[in-house]
Order: C-alpha cells, then sequence, then structure tokens
C-alpha cells in the first residue's frame, strides 16, 4: 500500500479543479494516490479553533485551520512577508524586524504543529511547503511524530552574512535540520544551505570538505521545479490570435510578466529597456516593453514603495522616448486571464526575466512554452533566476547593469531566426524533460527514500 501523502502550504486550492502549475501538480499527485492538503482557511477569524476543519473530499481530503486577525498580520504579513521573504530574497535592509512577528509566527506553527501530531500516522508522508512553515518538522518532532517529513523552500536560500540578520538564525538551523529531506530549486541554493553547517559539530563533511549531511541524515537537496509545459504549449498554440494587441504593424513586443514585487527587479528592468532606446538607432527596431504586473501584498509598506517607484519610472521613460505612434513601456497593474497570458506569450519576440534574487521564476519556463518553435521569440533571463541553473541557452544577463540589458534587448530585437530555433529548442528540451510531473517524482522518490 502507498505511504498516505499529506501536503502543507499557506493556501489551498479550494475550487473542485484547480488552476496554476503547482497547484494543478499537487492536486493532480494527491488525486492519483490519494492523501491530505492542509491550508490556511483564508479570511483570519476572531478566535481560531484548534482543530483542522475538513472542507472538501474527493480522492483526496482538503483540510484547513483558521488564524486571528493578529495573527495575519504577525505571521503572515510580519514574519514570513517582511522578515524571511525580503532576508531571503538578499533585502535585509527591507526587512521589519519586531519580536511580536516571531511570536505570533511560531504560534501559528505551534498550533498546527499540535494538530498534525495528533492526525499524522507512522508510515505517513509529510510535505511541507515554504517558508510560512520552516519550523514544523522541529515542533513535530518534539511532539513524538515519527513519519518521514519533507520540505520544498520555493524561493532562494540566503548566504549565512544575510541569516546574521535574523533574530532567529541559530534557530533557522536546527528547523532545516530537522528535515529529512530539505528541498530548494537550485544547486546554489544547496551550496548555501550547506555553508550554513561549515562549523556545525552534526555536519558530516567527504574526503573534499564539502558537507554531505547532517548527522541526523538531513540532506539538502535540489529540486528545480518545471511547469506543464505540454498544457501549457497547447494552451499558447490555441490562443495565439485570441487578444488584440494594439501594436503598430512592424513594431516589436518585449513581455515582462511579474507579480509585483521588489525581487523581480522590475525598476532595474525598466531601466534597461530605457538603455536599449537611448542607444538605438533609426535603424533598429522599435520595441514596446508590455509588462504585466499583477498587485501583490499591497498590505506590506515595500510593495507601496516599489509600485511609486515603478510608476515614476515608465513616466520618466515614456516622457523621454514616446512618439506620436509608440509608447515605449505599457503597463498593465492587474491580473490578466490565463488564456490571454499565454496569447500574449505565444506572440511576444522576447521576454525579460530579470529578477534580483528569484527562487525559480516560472514565467521564463512558460514563455519558453509558449513559443512558435519555428519562429521563436528570444528570452533574456537574469543571473539570478533559479531558472539560471538550466535555461542556459537564454541571453544571460546582470540586471543592475542597464546597459548589459539593453544591449541583450537590442541582441534579442535583431538575433537572426537560425540562432533563435538553435536556443529556443534546447531551451524546450529542457522544459519539457524536467516538467512538474518529473519535479514532483523526483521529490517524492527522495521523501519515500527510493530517489
Ligand atoms: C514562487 C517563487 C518560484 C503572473 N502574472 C499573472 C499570472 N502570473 C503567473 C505566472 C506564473 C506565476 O504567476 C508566477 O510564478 P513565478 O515562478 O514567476 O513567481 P512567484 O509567484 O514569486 O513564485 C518562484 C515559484 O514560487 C514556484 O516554486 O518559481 O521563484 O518566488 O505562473 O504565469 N497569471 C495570470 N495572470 C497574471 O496576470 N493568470
Amino acid at each position: 500500500m502507498t505511504a498516505r501523502l499529506i501536503v502543507v502550504s499557506n493556501r489551498i486550492p479550494t475550487e473542485a479543479e484547480p488552476s496554476g502549475g503547482l497547484v494543478v501538480a499537487l492536486h493532480d499527485c494527491l488525486t492519483a494516490q490519494g492523501g491530505v492538503w492542509i491550508g490556511t482557511s483564508g479570511a483570519p477569524v476572531k478566535q481560531p479553533e484548534p482543530e483542522l476543519r475538513q472542507i472538501a473530499q474527493g480522492a483526496y481530503t482538503r483540510m484547513v485551520f483558521d488564524i486571528s486577525e493578529d495573527e495575519h498580520e504577525g505571521y503572515y504579513l510580519g514574519y514570513a512577508n517582511s522578515v524571511l521573504w525580503p532576508l531571503f530574497h538578499r533585502r535585509a535592509d527591507l526587512m521589519h524586524v519586531q519580536p511580536e512577528y516571531a511570536d505570533h509566527y511560531m504560534a501559528v506553527n505551534t498550533r498546527l504543529a499540535d494538530m498534525l501530531a495528533d492526525f499524522a500516522q507512522p508510515d505517513d508522508l509529510l510535505w511541507i511547503h515554504d517558508y510560512h512553515f520552516l519550523p514544523l518538522a522541529a515542533l513535530l518532532r518534539e511532539r513524538g511524530v515519527t513519519c518521514r517529513i519533507g520540505f520544498f523552500l520555493h524561493i532562494p536560500f540566503p548566504v549565512v552574512s544575510d541569516i546574521l540578520a535574523l533574530p532567529q538564525a541559530n534557530e533557522l538551523k536546527d528547523w532545516v535540520a530537522a528535515y529529512d529531506v530539505f528541498g530548494v530549486q537550485t544547486e546554489g541554493d544547496v551550496g548555501r544551505v550547506m555553508a550554513h553547517y561549515r562549523d556545525d559539530p552534526d555536519a558530516v563533511f567527504d574526503t573534499q570538505g564539502r558537507m554531505v549531511s547532517l548527522d541526523d541524515g538531513a540532506t539538502p537537496r535540489h529540486f528545480p521545479i518545471g511547469i506543464d509545459a505540454r498544457d501549457f504549449a497547447a494552451l499558447a498554440q490555441a490562443q495565439a490570435d485570441a487578444v488584440p494587441l494594439a501594436m503598430t504593424l512592424g513594431q516589436k513586443l518585449v513581455l515582462g510578466v511579474d507579480r509585483l514585487d521588489y525581487s523581480k527587479g522590475l525598476v532595474h528592468r525598466f531601466d534597461g529597456f530605457a538603455a536599449y532606446l537611448e542607444a538605438r538607432t533609426p535603424d533598429t527596431p522599435k520595441a514596446t516593453l508590455l509588462q504585466i504586473a499583477p498587485p501583490s501584498r499591497e498590505d506590506v509598506d515595500a510593495y507601496k514603495d516599489i509600485r511609486t517607484e515603478l510608476e515614476q519610472t515608465a513616466g520618466m521613460i515614456n516622457g523621454a522616448h514616446a512618439e506620436l505612434d509608440w509608447t515605449p513601456i505599457r503597463y498593465i497593474r492587474r491580473n490578466v486571464e490565463r488564456d490571454t497570458l499565454a496569447s500574449v506569450y505565444r506572440r511576444a519576440d522576447v521576454a525579460m526575466v530579470t529578477p534580483l534574487a528569484d527562487g525559480m521564476n516560472l514565467v521564463a519556463k512558460e514563455f519558453v512554452a509558449a513559443q512558435d518553435p519555428d519562429d521563436p521569440g528570444v528570452l533574456i533571463l537574469s543571473h539570478f533566476a533559479g531558472a539560471a541553473e538550466q535555461l542556459t541557452d537564454a541571453l544571460m544577463v546582470n540586471p543592475y547593469d542597464a546597459a548589459e540589458v539593453g544591449e541583450a534587448v537590442q541582441t534579442a530585437l535583431t538575433m537572426p531566426l537560425a540562432e533563435r530555433k538553435a536556443r529556443h529548442a534546447r531551451l524546450l528540451e529542457n522544459v519539457m524533460t524536467e516538467d512538474i510531473a518529473w519535479w514532483t517524482r523526483s521529490y517524492l522518490g527522495a521523501l519515500r527514500g527510493t530517489g
């Protein structure tokens, strides 16, 4: 009999047939083998119940737990998104360290650990997702839970010197070490996790001095997350001409798609695009950067600041470069339908995926999957996206260097068809092979101890 899989993530899909790569992948995997998906119940409540509540029972069970209004402030907006998120994305300067944030974070994790300890059986597999729940395995072990517990971190793991900015730097070591499998996106992340234990008496090293595991067997491993590439390619092909883009004939389309988040490097991207505009000669193509940026976490101050800065930057660049028939930067600050997104990806000549720090970045993979292999667009990719380890045939850039980014835009817009096809074929091969099903299989193999 297959062990029961219990997935824990902050958000849980509420619709019967969810959409979105990771959610669909977990839904498919739970549907196939049965199990339980546990997450927060949505809007915060006045008085959280101390029990898991079942919200749906089908091929698998969905269960939720409440968080209070104060916990929403302290655990979610506070510790998760104003401490861990900026720290793990190399923006310790944006951290908002408050003792009560850490208290709420621990309170939510402790209550969840109590509920899970009552619920989990010894042969279950527990798969915990993301930075909201780092302490769970340590808390569960304290409560005598013996089943295998894995973690997957969707965002980058920070360098040791940055972790020192976290008042709970030592606790973080214990949280990580309590997992049977600590999964991260890239080999770079594995190195950064291991560096954190360099002086740890429990660390086990190989003959070359590389740490191979912690005493109790918790070895960080990388599992680069993928997308449902076949499905997305089919959607993009079907939607190819579905959306009017209002582009002047002959002008090129450069695309950016990102949650409005400072880690995505949107202001730097606009500056890089401005460098292309400034260096442009009359015979080089006119291109419009269409930036789709749905707002996120608007209750956190740093997110309001990035929005203001971005809007001012776009206004200044357009003021300097717009012509009667050409607005160089078009900026859409709302969510667009997935079908529309697929259509726009398909028709873009270039995608700019230039985060300053990013666990993986699925937009890069979606853009590759959406292209027409006979006339593909060109991907410009930041060294700082996790995807950079796999998508090495993209035009790689340093997002901090506006001149370099501007040159990459120019190179992409004028790249000969043969080179575009050759690069795209190699990128597509990776995106198709290391897709979301491959990721789920690899991770669960490791968690079961068979992979
Ligand atoms: C975290 C990590 C890691 C964006 N705008 C719209 C829209 N999107 C979709 C994209 C893509 C997803 O959102 C964004 O995924 P990313 O991977 O780029 O970024 P995060 O949300 O920051 O995710 C990241 C990921 O976890 C998975 O492990 O790759 O590094 O930060 O799918 O298409 N979708 C629609 N309308 C939009 O306007 N429908």
